[in-house]
């Protein structure tokens, strides 16, 4: 398989669906609580996920699927082709906000990261990479990723960083907010990677994230040079929820270094 051919068939298939999200704002929405009451899913989520299953396996019955939604198999292993979807991240921002979510894929073969998108539905922004041949935002290619200090950084933390919580001590949370110089919480960690991603933003840490928040960004950040990591500074697993960091190179040093409780 031609990683070109796949890279225009998934760019058609990711802009269908974006598509259909669009127009979907005229119909009733349905939401449901998952884990909790603040873990929210709706038929828009489910019939994109499905969307993504019927375009991929008539395109090609061999490749493999892991939705957050769970409409495809229970996935094996990461042999093979692996497409890794989340059909709507931030679905909180998509049923609250109309904006500020995205479609997230990223397509693995034997478990490396080949080709990666984040799609800002509402602002059609499209993120990708090939692996080895840069990552984009639309038609403008993006940067190497440049050095900087950490006091002139932008963090992204949501406010369950401001928890009691393990990975932090409370003063260390309170010195790393003032001495950085801003921090963000976009509510999709799709969005806040990509931001990371293109230099708006110079890192994103979360106590909990699933594969398919994690897929596509990954390659994208290979790309650029951002460093992606658990907060114990392991690789990012695939197969397993775990913690995440992605940073600008110094700045994830520092971070985990100087501020995470690495035990
Ligand atoms: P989601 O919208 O696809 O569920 C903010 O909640 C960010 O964290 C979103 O990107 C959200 O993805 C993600 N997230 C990961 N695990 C979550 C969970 N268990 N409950 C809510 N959001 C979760
Ligand atoms: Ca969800
Ligand atoms: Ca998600
Ligand atoms: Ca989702």
């Amino acid at each position: 398989m031609e990683i070109t051919v796949m890279h225009d068939f998934a760019l058609k298939i990711i802009q269908e669906a974006g598509e259909r999200i669009r127009q979907s704002f005229s119909e009733k929405l349905e939401i449901e609580t998952k884990a909790n009451a603040n873990d929210l899913v709706t038929n828009i989520d489910r019939e994109t996920e499905l969307f993504f299953i019927e375009q991929i396996k008539s395109y090609d019955p061999s490749f493999k699927i892991l939705g957050e939604e769970g409409m495809g198999e229970p996935l094996d292993s990461l042999e093979g082709v692996v497409w890794i979807i989340d059909p709507i991240d931030g679905t909180m921002n998509f049923i609250r906000q109309h904006c500020n979510f995205a479609i997230s894929v990223g397509i693995y073969v034997n478990g490396i990261g080949k080709l990666g998108y984040i799609y800002d539905v509402m602002r059609n922004d499209l993120y990708y990479a090939i692996q080895g041949q840069g990552a984009y935002l639309n038609e403008r290619k993006l940067e190497h990723l440049r050095p900087l200090p950490l006091h002139e950084a932008i963090i992204g933390v949501n406010a369950t960083w401001a928890t009691p919580n393990r990975y932090i001590e409370h003063e260390k949370m309170i010195d790393l907010v003032h001495f950085v110089r801003g921090t963000r919480s976009y509510g999709s960690a799709t969005l806040e990677i990509a931001a990371v991603a293109c230099g708006r933003m110079d890192a994103y840490m979360s106590m909990r994230l699933s594969p398919w928040d994690i897929a596509g960004g990954a390659v994208i950040a290979s790309e650029v040079g951002a460093i992606v990591s658990n907060l114990k500074n392991e690789a990012v697993n695939l197969e397993k929820q775990d913690t995440f960091i992605i940073a600008n190179p110094e700045i994830h040093k520092t971070i985990i270094e100087q501020y995470i409780n690495l035990k």
